[in-house]
């Protein structure tokens, strides 16, 4: 025994709920819902390839790629975990073209949920970690049920930001815009518990870069600069940087997150908005690796500062450390973003 007292998240959302006096217990209940949505997920992952979880189920979604069972069974256990609260007034998926109701046998609250179900779950035949991306605004319209605007909000309006990362362990982390926290889940008592108290990304830290590079022909001139850049080729860095890339989003900012360095996921001439989604992907993770200390921007503009058109909207995106962003203005920069030709 160590003697420290074990913080479980149920605790430590009333601790910080106690902060706020005048908090109804809403949005805490929203958290408590989301972590057990998250221990649910987690149980059928860690059984993924037993029995007939995994494979195609035949049908596309709304990007046109195929949906996997674990997506689908993700997408509902987090619909009926958190429709019934009387605490949400729609939700959004990336799962999902339209907005979610909530069904109309059930009160509605004041605020929105859009999630990205299982992210990275290309990744889930070869047992490589896969997530769940969260995020929360509060209710601005006066439409009892929600409407259109309460879903396009941009990012720094944020309330809450979350990701579960199904890795080696399991783990939780989320802000309130009080800090990064992060939770692992102890299998034996089902517990999340707090293993990453206030999270800072570490600047410069270990210095790793992470991006698909077989895109790379597709690039601009800034990106292609960039990448060679951190690579050392321009002699400019007296160490060049490590390249990882897991290919699950959740995965690599958590490592980011951890270790310091850059995730970028860009445009490229083949996908002038890049490949991630503004509102289930890019703005939770800017606000949670902002909270951390870090930054978030799609080459010109903070992420969090992106005012949504559409629901599945995509965005170039680089996060990571505060001097990694700053590189990354130096090189991907208006004038250099004419595709790579060579
Ligand atoms: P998904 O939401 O369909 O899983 O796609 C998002 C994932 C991210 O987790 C990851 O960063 C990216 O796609 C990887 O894309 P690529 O395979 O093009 O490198
Ligand atoms: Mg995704």
């Amino acid at each position: 025994m160590t003697g420290r007292s074990v913080v479980t998240i149920e605790r430590h959302i009333i601790e910080e709920e106690r902060r706020f006096p005048q908090a109804t217990g809403a949005f805490s209940d929203i958290l408590y819902d989301i972590a057990l949505a998250a221990k649910l997920i987690s149980a059928q992952v860690r059984r993924a390839g037993l029995g007939d979880i995994l494979g195609q189920t035949g049908t596309t979604n709304v990007h046109g790629e195929q949906v996997k069972k674990l997506d689908e069974f993700a997408h509902d256990v987090i619909f009926r975990a958190m429709d019934h609260g009387g605490h949400l007034c729609m939700m959004a998926s990336e799962e999902e073209e339209e907005i979610i109701q909530i069904p109309p046998q059930f009160e509605t609250g004041n605020y929105v949920l859009l999630y990205d179900p299982l992210d990275g779950s290309s990744n889930i035949d070869a047992n490589i970690p896969v997530g769940t991306i969260f995020s929360i605004h509060r209710k601005i319209s006066s439409a009892e049920r929600g409407s259109v605007e309460d879903v396009l909000q941009p990012g720094f309006k944020q309330v809450a930001a979350a990701y579960v990362l199904y890795g080696s362990s399991t783990m939780l982390v989320y802000t309130t815009g009080r800090g990064t926290h992060g939770f692992t889940l102890d299998p034996s008592i089902g517990e999340f518990v707090l293993s990453h108290p206030q999270m800072r990304i570490p600047s410069p830290g270990k210095t790793i870069y992470s991006i698909n590079e077989g895109n790379a022909r597709h690039w601009s001139e800034g990106q292609r600069r960039l990448v060679e850049h951190l690579r050392g080729f321009d002699g400019e860095l007296s160490e060049p940087y490590s390249a990882r890339y897991v290919g699950s989003m959740v995965a690599d900012v958590h490592r980011t997150l951890l270790y310091g360095g850059i995730f970028m996921y860009p445009a490229d001439s083949l996908n002038p908005s890049g490949k991630l989604r503004l509102l289930y992907e890019a703005a939770p993770m800017a606000m949670l690796v902002t909270q951390a200390g870090g930054r978030a921007t799609d080459g010109e503009r903070d992420i969090l500062d992106i005012e949504p058109e559409s629901l599945h909207q995509r965005v170039p995106v680089y996060l990571g450390s505060d001097a990694s962003i700053e590189t990354v203005r130096r090189f991907v920069s208006e004038g250099a973003r004419s595709p790579v030709t060579r």
